[in-house]
């Protein structure tokens, strides 16, 4: 299965990196000049237990929203208006769920288990971002989560490519190229209704509406309230605070919604020419907090789809676990030989090709 937690050390040999090691001065020393040089933290390096559980908290949580962050979307598959943009937003979920996957893969070396974890976000114990606890009600939605909550989350995530763990970086890298893909879609599907209907454009300008104040808190609370950002920068895991993220996002976005002929639900939006950035309105922080602690308008149907999402993946996981027992008992010696090349009938089956499709 996916996993990378066998690479961890085993507990019993108290290997100074294995979690819950005792912290030790010397090894404190070391880690500090290796992060003061710029140095990635690996799975096998000893690091401090503080610094280990931020990340769990962080990638576990960065995990939980790409995987609840299919469903909003998911919602609309079946009600692509074309070929072609089903293809684009099927491909695009598949992206978020495998982004998931690697996030687990990344938490799962610190030394969590991916059990323990969705154990977590089905408790309601694990957070996920607040932004898929809105609902998708148009087809514009789908273009303005691309637009936007993609937007939004590159802009964090980028500079997660240089954070000093380094199973956490090299993920992101990754995942920022496919998110970008995500953004640009986003912007085209907006601009093809923009140059539509009547109706479209007003579709479009309600989804702005709605999406934008939900996508300036993605970025999390204000840096004088973040509890998290002094140490995630003295670590290296945080580069760029939440305000200044969110400030390089508005300068980034609005021009483009000039571009795009919408205009951005904030009244005090204005460029400040002397500080050559943008000016924008307050955000609603009650209503931030309303939906981190489960009260948003889908915070109960998101994790009750998750929950049975597990339920019903039960039946596999029992059986990927019997097979995997009688592989072990037919290769005790962990060796599993030459596999045949897949028939016709299992090979895995190929996708169509979408270029030309309307
Ligand atoms: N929602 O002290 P800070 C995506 C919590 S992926 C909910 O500032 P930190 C892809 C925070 O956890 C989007 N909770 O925290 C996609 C903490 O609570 P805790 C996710 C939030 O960690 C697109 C408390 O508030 N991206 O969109 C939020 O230093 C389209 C205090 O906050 C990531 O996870 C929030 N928005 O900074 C998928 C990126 N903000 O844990 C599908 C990695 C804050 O003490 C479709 N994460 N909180 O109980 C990060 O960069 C950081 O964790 C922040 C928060 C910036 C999110």
């Amino acid at each position: 299965m996916y996993t990378q937690s066998m690479d961890l050390p085993q507990k019993k040999e108290q290997s100074a990196s294995a979690p819950g090691a005792p912290e030790n001065p010397e090894y404190q020393r070391e880690f500090d000049a290796r992060l003061a040089q710029g140095e990635f933290i690996e799975a096998k390096d000893w690091m401090p237990e503080a610094y280990r559980k931020t990340l769990i908290r962080q990638i576990s949580q960065h995990a939980h929203s790409e995987i609840v962050g299919m469903l909003p979307e998911g919602n609309w598959i079946t009600r692509a208006p074309t070929l072609k943009r089903k293809a684009i937003l099927l491909a695009k979920v598949q992206d978020e769920g495998g982004h998931g996957l690697y996030l687990y893969s990344a938490a799962e070396t610190l030394g969590i288990s991916r059990d323990e974890m969705f154990e977590a976000l089905h408790t309601g114990k694990a957070k996920y971002s607040s932004i898929f606890n809105y609902p998708t009600l148009t087809w514009a939605d789908i273009g303005v989560i691309g637009w936007l909550v993609d937007g939004a989350a590159i802009m964090n995530q980028i500079p997660l490519c240089r954070c000093s763990y380094g199973p956490y970086a090299r993920a992101m890298v990754r995942i920022c190229k496919e998110e970008s893909f995500h953004q640009r879609q986003g912007f085209d599907l907006l601009m093809t209704m923009m140059q539509g209907t009547n109706e479209q454009r007003v579709m479009v300008q309600d989804a702005v509406n709605r999406w934008w104040w939900p996508s300036l808190m993605m970025f999390g609370p204000h840096d004088s309230e973040s509890t998290h950002s002094e140490r995630g920068k003295q670590w290296g895991i945080k580069r760029i605070s939440n305000d200044d993220l969110r400030q390089k996002f508005v300068d980034a976005t609005a021009p483009q919604a000039d571009i795009l002929g919408v205009t951005l639900p904030d009244p005090n939006l204005k460029w400040n020419e002397k500080q050559e950035r943008y000016e924008f309105g307050n955000i609603d922080w009650d209503e931030f907090w309303n939906v981190v602690n489960g009260n948003g308008h889908c915070n109960r149907e998101r994790l009750a789809a998750r929950v049975s999402a597990w339920q019903d993946g039960e039946w596999v996981r029992e059986a990927a676990l019997a097979h995997a027992n009688k592989r072990a008992a037919k290769h005790p010696d962990g060796r599993v030989g030459e596999q045949a090349a897949p028939s016709m009938e299992t090979a895995p089956m190929q996708t169509a090709p979408t270029a030309g499709s309307t």
